[in-house]
């Protein structure tokens, strides 16, 4: 039996200052039961709790650390820039060279805008699209999370969807009312919303593979489809890569599908594990933004120097190797893996990967949007999490949210985690 005193020390205590014991509601362990652990270090594909138990870790801090936690190169790059200053609230080299990395690798980005979370990426990105069109509506998906700015937290995933009241308390209607929200990979919605909207929405802000509602994955020919109807009613397509750029192909989900949208918000993987943000995109739409131009964006720690070190060492060292091809190898052990741990267990589970990134429902229908997702055996995806845990493999603590697999992991790890699968679904 797993002890985690420490832990729940640490959780009464944190109860009386913070709310709900933590700083983001997704880590509380609402949504399985029990309480979550304090980790005292994390090193490559582990993590260690404050009690001394050792978990494989397929949270990542939620993809970040798609080289696993703690690099060294990146821990190095931070130590030696934070002996130069921390943050100087003007220009630092390191902006630069991040900015020249970022455009030179995801080629419809032209310009980038560095801020401090994807929140701020997709807020910004969204306020971009409506000065440049001069228009107010937005599209989004239902399931898909982009971040708790008000006018996106509506029929949102992720925490939001957890807490099984998609819509936040707080949110006034009037910040709402210019967000039109459609089902995931319906083309009909969209051409219906683009007929009822004319000459009214500014664009369409999407996760090309919702990874906020735990995985699923855009029908054959649905971005194309957003491409097209997007550019033929001089509205933007925004893809939001937060989570899947430079994790499913070096130039993000864009490049894996060929799809060239007009702004990208970014995310993770580029602060190696410190605070970041970005978005981008043609330099004729960037060049909107303050100081040149009439759309207001700012931020105190934007293109701070540490989350710069960190992000370009992280960048540079995951497009040196052969990282991509190594996650894709882990992900189709494990996706065959859980496949046949389900099916002897007779347990039944959508199992869902794209390259690094998965997510499996305990449903035997099969999952293309929001609604499917829904149908998933929640409590039984608890009863899976915590036998997982006990076997000391750390899951996502949700049904919706996605799995990461980083270049730390290994083929024993793959192997330990569906051994401990099979064991478990057996228990469900
Ligand atoms: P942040 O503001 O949390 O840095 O990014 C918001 C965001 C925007 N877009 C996408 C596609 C995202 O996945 C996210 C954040 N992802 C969640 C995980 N599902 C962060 C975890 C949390 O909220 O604690």
């Amino acid at each position: 039996m797993i002890s985690r005193v420490k832990s729940d020390q640490l959780f009464a205590e944190a109860l009386q200052y913070i709310p709900g014991g933590v700083n983001s509601p997704v880590r509380a362990f609402r949504a399985v039961g029990g309480h979550p652990f304090f980790v005292n270090q994390a090193k490559g594909a582990r993590i260690t709790d404050v009690d001394g138990n050792e978990y494989v870790d397929y949270v990542g801090t939620w993809g970040p650390a798609i080289l696993g936690h703690a690099h060294p190169k990146i821990i190095q790059a931070i130590q030696q820039t934070a002996m130069h200053g921390t943050s100087f609230g003007i220009p630092n080299p390191l902006e630069v060279t991040m900015a020249k990395l970022i455009c030179s690798t995801v080629p419809s980005v032209q310009k980038v805008r560095m801020c401090n979370s994807g929140t701020e990426a997709t807020m910004s990105a969204i306020r971009l699209a409506r000065g440049f069109t001069k228009r107010d509506k937005i599209i989004k998906f239902d399931g898909c999370y982009h971040g708790h700015a008000d006018s996106l937290l509506v029929k949102a995933g992720s925490g939001a969807l957890t807490f099984g009241h998609p819509d936040s308390l707080g949110v006034p209607a009037a910040f709402t009312q210019h967000t039109v929200v459609l089902p995931f990979n319906d083309e009909a919605a969209v051409k219906a919303a683009f007929a009822a909207n004319e000459g009214h929405l500014a664009g369409i802000i999407i996760e090309p593979v919702p990874g906020n509602a735990g995985l699923y994955l855009p029908r054959p020919g649905y971005l194309e489809f957003l491409r097209e109807i997007t550019r033929a009613h001089g509205a933007l397509l925004i893809f939001d890569e937060v989570m899947t750029g430079f994790r499913l192909a070096k130039g993000g989900a864009q490049e894996r599908f060929g799809i060239t949208p007009d702004l990208t918000c970014f995310g993770k993987i580029i602060g190696g594990g410190l605070p970041v943000g970005a978005f981008g995109g043609r330099a004729e739409i960037m060049d909107y933004l303050a100081p040149l131009g009439p759309v207001y964006q700012a931020g105190t720690l934007s293109g701070n120097p540490l989350a710069m070190a960190a992000g370009i060492t992280a960048l540079e060292e995951l497009f040196a190797g052969n990282a991509y091809e190594q996650l894709e190898a882990l992900g189709a052990q494990l996706e065959a893996g859980m496949k046949a741990a389900a099916q002897s267990a007779g347990v039944p589970v959508q199992f869902k990967r794209i390259g690094s990134m998965f997510c499996g429902y305990f449903t035997s229908q099969p999952v293309h949007n929001l609604s499917d997702a829904m149908h998933s055996d929640r409590a039984r995806f608890a009863k899976y999490f915590h036998g997982m845990l006990a076997e000391g493999v750390y899951l996502a603590p949700s049904q919706f949210e996605a799995g990461f697999i980083s270049a730390a992991h290994t083929t024993a790890d793959i192997d330990r985690t569906v051994k401990a699968a099979a064991k478990v679904m057996k228990s469900l």
